[in-house]
């Protein structure tokens, strides 16, 4: 069993149940979101370490692995999850070294999902039925025809560094419960949790080329080779629109199938008749919560013109009630973002924003930290006044910021909502349940949250309509994706 903090200093590929540093002598630095200083290194995977990888789990579906019973698979898939609760804190440190996100968020959303997506995903696929139809014959006789779901093979799982494990574990739940096994490449920005799920998997004894890990980056890196691989069945990934585009072409390669969950750029909209404390405080979640780098977030806000004011008064004095601060401290209610580099987009966004002719309501830089400003902070950030073909309105930021725009009619702010490429998620606030239902079927977008933001139920679909992804997860759709479906027809 491997040091874990030595796990944490050094961050080493997972394959065949072995941790490596792999052949090609490369490393880059983790480096803290909250203080811009190393943390530790982490390996980086090239060709070799990918071919090893991927022929792991190609023999590890012909091993013990591939001749459980469904039943056994989910059993060893519950004391995966009971493995990460038992080692919570040991996961919660590793998520907050290389996310800089408040304990408290990671403690009751990263964390606990982490386990739940093993556990829900172990229970679910053994109660999803298969279709049946009895054919009928000229002889009389009839056919029966039924379904067999059998395990894709070698899924390839690309993740985004906002939500690190929990968005890891949300393709390796449902993948490994339906069979595959899994070669994952955790973004270079958060290797840390993905590579510690590896000593959780031996220690519950799951079969060795199951689960594997590979670091590096995407282009010349780890994410290409492994995206490329003619060993690989199919391929899941969540990060942007642009990165998704490259693999889907990579995947065209041998036909392999694609799940995409990417960008988005997500409306609010808030009517006149909602609650308005709980519309301000879903909405300050929705623009403020993990420093703004959600898919969910909501960018974009739209206010019924009778509360606009009031809205944004609220909106200005919770965002500046927001207390930013290193993850362990009590009242830090809002981390840095993910790295400088996503700092300087930012903050170009908040000039930007100036330039277009925003009103800042409050924020729109950086904030001063003390010792901690070589880390990625930025303001809390609201703005009013933009048109709708502002470029800040247009394109996704993914950082702590909102516009709120007002509205007047119920089809103008449909309208509005849905003119974007994208299409991830909205949510609706108001009392008015008629309206409710009949605004949520013209959003063109995979989820719609009504009086509510990020309330997950992991039975349902889960995926983006338009530029925001291909396929859906979630649910029985997730299991779909992840397996073949065959169909035997048996003449009576
Ligand atoms: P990203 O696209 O930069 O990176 C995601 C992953 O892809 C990383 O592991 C990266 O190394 C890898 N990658 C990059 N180029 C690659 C290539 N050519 N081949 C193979 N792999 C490659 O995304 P990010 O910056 O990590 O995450 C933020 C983005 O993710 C935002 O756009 C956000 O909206 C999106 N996101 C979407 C969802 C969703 O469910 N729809 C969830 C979370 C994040
Ligand atoms: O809750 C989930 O299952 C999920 N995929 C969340 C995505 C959040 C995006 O940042």
């Amino acid at each position: 069993m491997p040091d874990t903090l030595n796990t944490l200093r050094e961050a080493c590929h997972f394959i065949n149940g072995v941790y490596t540093v792999g052949t090609s002598g490369r490393t880059f630095d983790d480096i803290s979101p909250v203080t811009g200083r190393k943390i530790g290194i982490v390996h980086e995977a090239l060709k070799p370490e990918v071919d090893a990888a991927v022929a792991a789990a190609r023999a590890a579906l012909h091993g013990p692995w591939g001749k459980m019973t469904q039943a056994e698979r989910s059993d060893m898939l519950h004391a995966v999850a009971d493995e990460i609760n038992r080692r919570f804190d040991d996961f919660l440190e590793a998520e907050c070294l290389d996310t800089g996100k408040p304990r408290s968020l990671a403690s009751h959303i990263d964390i606990p999902r982490g386990a739940a997506n093993f556990k829900v995903f172990a229970d679910l696929v053994k109660n999803v039925p298969t279709e049946s139809f009895m054919l009928d014959t000229p002889d009389g006789t009839g056919a029966l025809n039924y379904g067999v779901r059998k395990p894709k093979g070698v899924i390839a799982v690309i993740s985004p560094w906002n939500l690190p494990l929990l968005l890891m574990t949300w393709k390796v739940g449902p993948a490994l419960a339906s069979g595959n096994t899994v070669v994952v490449k955790p973004s270079e920005e958060t290797p840390l949790t993905t590579t510690l799920l590896g000593e959780v998997m031996n220690a519950v004894g799951v079969p060795k080329g199951v689960y594997n890990v590979v670091h590096g980056f995407g282009p010349d890196s780890a994410g290409a080779y492994l995206t490329e691989h003619p060993g690989v069945d199919a391929i899941t990934f969540t990060g942007e629109t642009q990165t998704g585009e490259v693999i889907t072409r990579a995947a065209a390669k041998g036909l392999r199938q694609v799940s995409m969950e990417c960008g988005g750029k997500n409306a609010g909209i808030v009517f006149a008749d909602c609650d308005i404390d709980k519309a301000v405080e879903g909405t300050m979640r929705s623009a403020f919560a993990n420093c703004g780098q959600v898919c969910f977030g909501t960018e974009r806000v739209y206010v019924e013109r009778p509360i606009f004011e009031e809205f944004v008064a609220r909106m200005k004095a919770g965002a500046e009630g927001l207390k930013l601060g290193a993850p362990e401290a009590a009242d830090t209610t809002m981390g840095p973002l993910i790295s400088n580099g996503h700092k300087e987009k930012v903050l170009s966004y908040y000039k930007l924003a100036e330039e277009e002719g925003a009103t800042i309501v409050t924020g729109g830089g950086s904030p001063d930290m003390g010792e901690l400003n070589g880390g990625a902070w930025v303001q809390p950030t609201i703005w009013t006044g933009l048109t709708d073909d502002a470029r800040v309105i247009r394109e996704e930021i993914f950082g702590p910021c909102c516009h709120i725009a007002p509205f007047d009619s119920e089809d103008e702010v449909i309208a509005r909502a849905n003119d974007t490429k994208y299409g991830l998620v909205t949510a609706i606030w108001t009392e008015d349940l008629s309206r409710a239902h009949r605004v949520a079927r013209q959003i063109d977008v995979g989820i719609v949250w009504v009086n509510s933001w990020f309330l997950r139920d992991l039975r349902t679909a889960f995926g983006g309509a338009k530029a925001s992804g291909i396929g859906r997860e979630g649910g029985v759709h997730g299991l779909e994706f992840y397996s073949e479906l065959s169909n035997v027809c048996v003449k009576l």
